[in-house]
């Protein structure tokens, strides 16, 4: 499905319509891939959009800005103001939110230095990530036969647009496979994340997720679900996970901004626990819908009304 379009795109300070938002075709990104970007929900609450965890998001594009040696060049109020800014000149409600800053029009050769950056927030309308019925009824994946980024290769702390390079390889295979998406290992074999989400298992009543150790984005619904998990009662373990753990957990799920929190309900075509949603799923789900749709308190102030 095509992007649905609003209006304006925020474009280096400006906001300009939708089909203006163009750059040169031998930008440094288009060839390098050196963009660093972060993708967000805003959601519908009864007290209006709240965007979900804005400056978390800003400050990690400014570390993977940071690691790459790219200067942003706005502060990081001034993005989190202009995120709030497009939303309401787009009269959107609930939206996927994309700051994007990237290398644009100037040398072209692997040095990025001489390019400016440029820096880009696009609001939409996304739907469910993995498909409507995903949240509920959960989906069926595979192991991907690619692994994660290496250590010492590409930073996977780095949320950055050559990484996704290895996302769309893991994505393509598992589509083409009729799977709704793929796990990926990482170079030492343990389970590290889906093409773009972090990745749970539950068994016997705990909670564990690879640690950042394992070439993992550290995901900011990641960083949610523990904290939520934890104030529910539950033990949360970050540590090294072997593949076939998964198999015989009682429950997997997906967390992302776009995915929110998706139950795997089978890997490789063993059923997971169930088969279906389990219950600490669904408990994780109410508590952070609760939260993001404005029904239960936000006591972390995770939320930004617009
Ligand atoms: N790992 C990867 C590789 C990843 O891309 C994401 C987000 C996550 C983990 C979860 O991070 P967080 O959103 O902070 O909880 N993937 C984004 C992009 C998806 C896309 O298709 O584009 C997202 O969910 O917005």
């Amino acid at each position: 499905m095509p992007i649905p379009k609003s209006d304006k795109i925020w474009f280096n300070g400006e906001l300009v319509g939708w089909d203006d938002a163009k750059i040169h075709v031998l930008s440094h990104v288009v060839h390098y891939g050196s963009s660093v970007f972060e993708g967000m929900r805003c959601y519908e609450t009864p007290k209006g959009g709240a965007c979900f965890r804005l400056k978390d998001h800003i400050n990690r594009l400014y570390d993977s800005a940071k690691i790459y040696r790219m200067d942003i060049p706005f502060e990081r109020d001034e993005l989190s103001q202009a995120v709030l800014d497009t939303i309401r000149t787009n009269d959107l409600k609930a939206c996927y939110v994309r700051p994007i800053a990237f290398r644009g029009y100037g040398e072209l050769g692997v040095n990025p230095a001489p390019c400016p950056v440029e820096v880009v927030i696009a609001v939409w309308e996304w739907g469910k990530y993995l498909g409507p019925e995903a949240l509920e009824k959960g989906v069926s994946v595979r192991i991907s036969s690619w692994n994660r980024l290496a250590p010492n290769t590409m930073p996977s702390l780095a949320k950055v647009g050559a990484n996704y390079m290895n996302s769309q390889l893991i994505k393509m295979e598992a589509l083409a496979d009729g799977y709704a998406e793929g796990i990926a290992l990482d170079t030492s074999g343990y389970v590290s994340e889906g093409s773009g989400e972090n990745i749970f298992m539950v068994k016997n009543g705990a909670i564990y997720t690879p640690s950042t150790g394992s070439s993992v984005l550290p995901g900011i619904t990641r960083h949610s679900v523990i904290s939520l998990a934890e104030s529910l009662g539950y033990r949360v373990t970050t540590r090294p996970i072997p593949r076939e753990s998964l198999y015989i957990a009682d429950e997997v799920f997906f967390t992302g901004s776009a995915a929110e929190i998706t139950p795997i309900a089978e890997i490789d075509h063993i059923q997971i626990g169930s088969g279906a949603r389990g219950p600490v799923t669904e408990a994780l789900q109410n508590a952070f819908f609760g939260v993001v749709e404005g029904h239960a308190d936000d006591n972390y102030n995770w939320l930004t009304y617009v």
